[in-house]
């Protein structure tokens, strides 16, 4: 990408001041800013402190051996602890920790006692089937509380537990527990998705007959359906016959802060899967302070949803972790959005009083493609701060979610990380900063990002190029389980000295962040970086557009050629004219330049189970190639059904 690339397209002129009584009871004022900028490690040692250490750790950071960080190095502590434990002590006890809604409409409701009792419980069963601390444990669970207590369990013991999401396959689970070297693995018969029951137990069969998964001696079964399962005797136990009969009271082990708590496999877009490794105190230090700041979480009043799949870092870190660390009350929800109806989300806003929701770009787009009226239906007045991560969030989707969900009243956070990050890296903060729809902004105070140019030298704002970090964080990854070689190659090669992301950004005027997509999506138009999120966000501003993708194709005149795969909003018919005016109002928007040559309406776009859009696959469509690896969609019908339309393309 040369220095002009990803050149300031779009121009969004929008703001949004933080609500003046928000403003005035935030958490975290602008000061932290500037405490941060004066003595980073001092202010990272301050945060530490939000934690209940049974060692106080005098050293902050160890960058001795970069990029081989250790955090808070001399500390000790237990993180199910600072989880469960300390919040019953400190007499919280009766205060919800978790309230369950199953996809049928079962529920449960868990105070941080419960907690206490059942994490001990699962504790005391882990160490009996022999897990000791250290080894580690792999986790396909469904979403249900036994996956909050198993993951708790495991860092109570000291066992890193690798968390697969139940998506996934017999394949992909077997390579990463293979990858682990996992010797338990935790699931169950099954859960409930679109209104029916779908299974795990026979996946985990099929993944221990693969090579390389021998070591694994106990599977820990939940019942949740009730359906058939197979069972290998002396392998297999069912969790309510081996948990159930445990003692209540476990007494919690202190461990170096940097113990490894977890590892959780990110699939890149070539060669196997990254085990990315997370460990104890940095990692819970960061979670915790920026569910604080970023939700101005008041734990006594505040009930927070984040909607994530627990097998996806948003999960560890924003339903499990940050959260419980912080003694929050949380919705955990175990479906679709539309099951029974399309008005599921909204129902569980109305009935709990959410009052602060982390939820994806992908999610609110589909919700503006199904239509206003259906959140209208509910009482979503409780809600005060709506947050989105995952992808770029569109300034259009950006207005809706604010308008249609929050009422027109609450502040938007536009939160980017990564599973590598461990927590959130760059965020407006709900009562700080004035917000501009479609931008994550500012580094949160303690971290440091830029935008830099292909030689590494930062852009001067208003330019784009390559976001990095420039200083080590609490809760970065430590390195790829088992491949020192491939995190120093991956993430540290590339600009010395600083982690790159691999996200094009670019900074606007006020030298304010804007996430421009993945580096592989940017698509070069003759001789002009565009970047696949600008003509994207160009699209769903026009009034027909509910989503959009969109892929440069390789083509004998310009390099490469814009192909826009959009889904139209929820009445809108196809008609000739469509093609044409979508591509006027992009070159109204953004110029003549980044006009997409091609238009496909579609009914769905190919995505990951965390739902990004794979516009790798998009593009082996428009360069009619046969697909690529499809084994991470959530479903490979969709492809079919994109390639049936190709002939009759614009
Ligand atoms: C937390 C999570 C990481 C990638 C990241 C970027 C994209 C996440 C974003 C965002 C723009 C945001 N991403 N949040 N892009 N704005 N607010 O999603 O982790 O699954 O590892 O994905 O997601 O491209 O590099 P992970």
């Amino acid at each position: 990408m040369s220095n002009e690339s990803l050149a300031n397209l779009l121009s969004e002129n929008r703001r949004f001041a933080p609500p003046a009584e928000l403003a005035a009871r935030a958490n975290v004022t602008a000061s932290a800013y500037g405490e941060a900028a004066a003595d980073r490690l001092a202010f990272w040692a301050a945060q530490a402190r939000r934690l209940t250490w049974e060692t106080e750790p005098t050293q902050t950071l160890d960058w001795s051996r970069p990029p081989f960080a250790k955090w808070f190095a001399d500390g000790t502590l237990n993180v199910a602890y600072n989880c469960v434990d300390r919040h019953v002590e400190s007499g919280h006890g009766d205060r919800v920790a978790l309230y369950f809604e199953g996809e049928p409409g079962d529920t449960r409701t868990l105070t941080y006692a419960d907690l206490k009792r059942e994490v001990s419980k699962a504790a005391h069963a882990l160490t009996e089937l022999g897990v000791r601390a250290g080894d580690r444990v792999a986790i396909y669970m469904p979403m249900i509380p036994e996956t909050a207590v198993a993951m708790l369990a495991c860092a109570r013991i000291g066992a890193p537990h690798s968390v697969v999401f139940g998506g996934f396959s017999a394949d992909a689970l077997a390579t990463r527990i293979e990858d682990a070297d996992a010797r338990v693995v935790i699931t169950a018969d099954g859960g409930y998705r679109r209104g029916k029951p779908s299974g795990l137990k026979g996946a985990v069969d099929e993944a221990l007959t693969r090579p390389g998964t021998e070591n694994v001696r106990s599977v820990l079964v939940v019942r949740r359906t009730g359906q058939e399962v197979g069972w290998t005797a002396g392998r297999d136990v069912w969790w309510h016959e081996l948990v159930d009969r445990q003692s209540e009271e476990h007494s919690p082990q202190a461990f170096p802060a940097e113990h490894p708590l977890f590892i959780l496999y990110t699939s890149g877009t070539t060669g196997k899967p990254k085990g990315i490794l997370h460990t104890s105190g940095g990692y819970l230090t960061q979670t915790a302070f920026t569910h604080h700041s970023v939700f101005d979480l008041k734990p006594e009043t505040d009930i927070y949803w984040c909607t994530a799949d627990v097998g996806w870092v948003t999960g560890h870190s924003y339903i499990v972790y940050g959260p419980l660390a912080n003694g929050a009350t949380g919705v955990m929800y175990e479906g679709t959005p539309d099951t029974p109806h399309r008005g599921r989300w909204w129902e569980i806003v109305q009935k709990y009083g959410v009052t602060l929701i982390y939820t994806a770009p992908t999610a609110i787009r589909t919700c503006m493609k199904w239509g206003d009226d259906i959140p209208a239906r509910f009482d979503l007045s409780s809600l005060r701060i709506l947050g989105s991560v995952g992808e770029p969030i569109n300034p259009e989707a950006w207005i809706w979610y604010r308008e249609n969900i929050g009422g027109g009243r609450t502040p938007v956070v536009d939160t980017w990380w990564q599973t590598e990050t461990g927590a959130m890296m760059i965020s407006p903060l709900p009562g700080v900063t004035e917000a501009k729809p479609g931008s994550a902004q500012v580094p949160l105070p303690g971290i440091s990002a830029t935008v830099v140019d292909d030689e590494g030298r930062e852009v001067p704002d208003g330019s784009g190029g390559y976001l990095v970090l420039t200083e080590p964080w609490p809760s970065m990854l430590r390195t790829i389980w088992g491949d020192d070689q491939r995190f120093l190659d991956t993430y540290w090669s590339r600009f010395e000295g600083r982690y790159f992301a691999g996200d094009g950004a670019k900074k606007d005027d006020d030298g304010d962040i804007w996430l421009l997509g993945r580096v592989d999506d940017v698509m070069l138009v003759s001789g002009h970086n565009i970047s696949t999120t600008e003509v994207e966000s160009a699209l769903v501003s026009h009034p027909k557009v509910a989503e959009a993708a969109v892929v440069g194709a390789t083509d004998p005149t310009t390099g490469q050629a814009i192909c826009a795969f959009v889904i139209l909003r929820g009445n809108v018919a196809e008609d000739e004219s469509l093609a044409e005016e979508l591509r006027s109002h992009v070159a109204k928007e953004l110029g003549p330049i980044a006009k997409p040559k091609r238009i496909l309406p579609v009914a769905e776009l190919p995505k990951t189970r965390s739902g990004k859009i794979m516009r790798r696959l998009l593009r082996d469509v428009a360069e009619n190639r046969a697909l690529g690896d499809v084994t991470t969609l959530t479903d490979s019908s969709v492809m079919d059904l994109i390639q049936a339309k190709l002939p009759a393309a614009a």
